[in-house]
Order: structure tokens, then C-alpha cells, then sequence
């Protein structure tokens, strides 16, 4: 299609996109600081469709949040509560075992589970925790723990970042979600989560995760003090890890909720940020399969749209979303797997339910099959 950008800036790397060649840095800069936001979606989705044509994943899935307590106090965070504060809420293992069970009710494929950095649930608690819903739920996938909680678990155990992993693994994690990764940048990460591990300390936990077999996912938290260098610093570093070990399956951009955090008077991301973060993702992270719009954080409206901005995967029915809700997201807490179906298929798009891993879903009425 003979198409021209109304950002003259944006021809150059057309014509790599539309090679199938690699974006540098400085192209990434050049597509944040575009305002062309039609010619971005249109490389995006070149892009995209090259990889998955016409697919829209999505999955149907629970989050699981086992405490809110945590040692951490992010400014960016309105989840983590400290230990004496009366709101804060600590499951034991019954609870979290009886709140996965009612997930089931659409036939669950993956529990999300994530949580604050709890200053007495030990190592072996968590352990339990994996075997009693691996023995209840054997079918479910557990996406669990993000590389900080990965990262604190071995701190306070006093054991490498490996041996944890192994432990969690052995209990019955089959893969880590991508949170925590925030903005790599030093600057950044001083002011908006100045306790969590660096950004370095978060790819080394990543890249042994992947060394052991285990796939992750990745995101980058935007829209809070970064900079355009910064957003595509953590892209580049992403697509670096990614290079090597080709452990991570899905980045998912997340646009910082200001409500009830100490950041506050920030602004909320605008959709048209939200889009194009999305679709420069897609073009930098040429070597990561998926890009997902995560309704929950941009809206289902904005997510659908999304999927002609680069992205091909909406996320799921979430159930029960905790993270964002406390950060001020007045979106609907779930969704229905016919409501996933319907958004994606007005999109002109044709849904595919997955697992964790891609696999696509076959359903009957009673049973999900996961095609191997
Ligand atoms: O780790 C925390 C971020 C993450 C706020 O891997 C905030 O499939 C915005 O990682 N505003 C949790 N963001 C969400 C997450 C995720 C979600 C969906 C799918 C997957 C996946 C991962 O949200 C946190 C943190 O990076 N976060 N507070 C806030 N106020």
C-alpha cells in the first residue's frame, strides 16, 4: 500500500520495518517523540501481522494476590500496605486454595499470583502454597512471582536466586509473570521505587529463570517520570536479555494509576500514549512473540483498538484484579470468556483462547483440552 506519513522523520525506519530489519536506539527515540500515531499503528501492525496474522490471543485465567503486605512502600505503588496497617490483608494457605477454587467456574487455565514482600511468609510457605494448588487444581498453569518478590525471597533466605527458583519450581511454578521491571533507568527507579532491586538485578533473575528452563514474561511501567531515552533503554535492554535466552514470551507495556500512591499528582496516560507505547513496543521488541494490551490497565475500549496498534493479545477474564483497582482503575473487575471473544471479533479479528504458553485451548462444554 502506497502510504504517506504525515511525520517525514518516520520514512527511514519504514523502510526498515517493511525490510524486516532491526530498530537502533535512536529509532526508538524517533518513534516516542513521533506524534504520528497512524503511522506508527501502521508499521506496528505490519509487524504484527507478519508474526500472527490475523490471531488475537487471549486466556481465561485468575489472579490470585496472597497478602498486600510489604516491606517495599513503592511511591508508585497503592497495593503494598504495611504490616501493622489495619487494611492490610495476609491469606492463609486455606484461603488462597478456596479463592483459586472459585475461578473455576469458566474453567480456569492460569493462576497469576502475585503479592507484597511479606516480612515473615517464608520460602516454604510459598512452597506449600504452589503444591496445595497444584494437588487441588492439577490442570492450571501458575504463573508466579515476580523477579522482586524472586529476588527478596532469596535475600531473606539467605540462598542464590537459582536455588529459590528450583525450590518454586519443584513446588509447582511453571512460569513468572512479568511485573516489577518498572523502568530500568537508575534516576528512574530512585524516585518511584527506590527499595526494589536495580534494573540489572531484575535481568540477572530474569536471565536465570530462562538459564533454568522457566519462561517469563516482561513489562515496562510508563507514563509516571520517564523520559523518552529512558522508555527505549528498557526496551533495547529487554530485546538485549531476550537475545540470549529467548526466555521471555510476552511484554506488556502498563501505564502508571497515580490514584491512592504517593505519586499522585501525576497525570493518568493519555489512550493516545497508551497506543502509542504499545505500538512501538511491537517495533522494538522484534524478538519477543507477543504484545499484549492489557484491558485492565488501558480499558477494554482502548485494548481492542490496540489490536490494530501492534498488539495481539488482550490478556484474560483476570477474575479478580487487585493491583490496579487500588491505583484507581474503575474498569469492570473480570470479564467473560464471550465478552473477550466479542471485543476481539469487532475488532475484525480472530480470537484464539490460549494457555500460558500459547498453546491454543480447545473447549467442549464441560472440559478445556490444551493442544500440545
Ligand atoms: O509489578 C504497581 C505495576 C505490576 C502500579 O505477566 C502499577 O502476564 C500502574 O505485572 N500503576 C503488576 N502499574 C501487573 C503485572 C502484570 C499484569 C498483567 C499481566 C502480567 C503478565 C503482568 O503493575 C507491578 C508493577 O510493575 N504497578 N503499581 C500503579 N499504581
Amino acid at each position: 500500500m502506497n502510504v504517506t506519513f504525515e511525520d517525514r522523520r518516520l520514512e527511514p525506519i519504514r523502510k526498515k520495518v517493511e525490510a524486516g530489519e532491526r530498530l537502533s536506539y535512536e529509532d526508538g527515540v524517533t518513534l516516542f517523540r513521533s506524534n504520528d500515531l497512524l503511522g506508527l499503528g501502521y508499521m506496528a501492525n505490519i509487524v504484527r501481522e507478519r508474526k500472527h496474522g490475523n490471531l488475537t490471543y487471549f486466556n481465561v485465567n485468575r489472579h490470585i494476590n496472597p497478602t498486600d503486605v510489604c516491606v517495599a512502600s513503592c511511591r508508585l505503588c497503592a497495593f503494598g500496605k504495611q504490616k501493622r496497617d489495619p487494611n492490610s490483608y495476609t491469606m492463609s494457605l486455606e484461603q488462597v486454595w478456596e479463592t483459586a477454587g472459585k475461578g473455576l467456574t469458566e474453567a480456569v487455565t492460569e493462576f497469576h499470583i502475585v503479592g507484597g514482600l511479606h516480612p515473615e511468609l517464608t520460602l516454604d510457605w510459598f512452597c506449600q502454597m504452589l503444591r496445595g494448588l497444584k494437588e487441588r487444581y492439577p490442570e492450571v498453569h501458575l504463573k508466579a512471582f515476580t523477579m522482586v518478590e524472586i529476588g527478596y525471597f532469596a535475600r531473606r533466605e539467605k540462598m542464590s536466586i537459582r536455588e529459590v527458583l528450583e525450590q518454586l519450581r519443584t513446588a509447582g511454578m511453571d512460569s513468572l509473570p512479568g511485573g516489577g521491571a518498572e523502568v530500568f533507568s537508575e534516576r528512574v527507579r530512585r524516585i518511584i521505587c527506590d527499595h526494589k532491586l536495580t534494573g540489572d538485578e531484575w535481568l540477572e533473575t530474569a536471565r536465570t529463570a530462562h538459564e533454568l528452563g522457566l519462561s517469563s514474561n516482561c513489562t515496562m511501567l510508563y507514563g509516571h517520570i520517564e523520559n523518552e531515552e529512558d522508555r527505549v533503554d528498557h526496551l533495547v535492554r529487554l530485546r538485549g536479555l531476550q537475545d540470549q535466552t529467548n526466555g521471555f514470551v510476552t511484554f506488556i507495556p502498563l501505564a502508571f494509576h497515580p490514584d491512592n500512591t504517593a505519586l499522585s499528582h501525576i497525570a493518568k496516560t493519555s489512550g493516545f500514549d497508551d497506543l502509542k507505547t504499545i505500538a512501538v513496543a511491537r517495533l522494538m521488541l522484534d524478538n519477543i512473540p507477543h504484545i499484549k494490551a492489557y484491558w485492565v490497565m488501558m480499558t477494554p475500549r482502548i485494548a481492542q483498538v490496540a489490536l490494530r496498534f501492534g498488539a495481539d493479545d488482550i490478556d484474560g477474564t483476570v477474575v479478580e484484579e487487585k493491583i490496579y483497582h487500588d491505583a484507581g482503575s474503575t474498569v469492570t473487575q473480570g470479564l467473560r470468556r464471550g465478552e473477550l471473544l466479542r471485543l476481539i471479533k469487532l475488532a475484525g479479528r480472530t480470537p484464539v483462547e490460549r494457555d500460558t504458553l500459547y498453546r491454543p485451548v480447545v473447549r467442549t462444554e464441560t472440559a478445556f483440552t490444551v493442544l500440545v
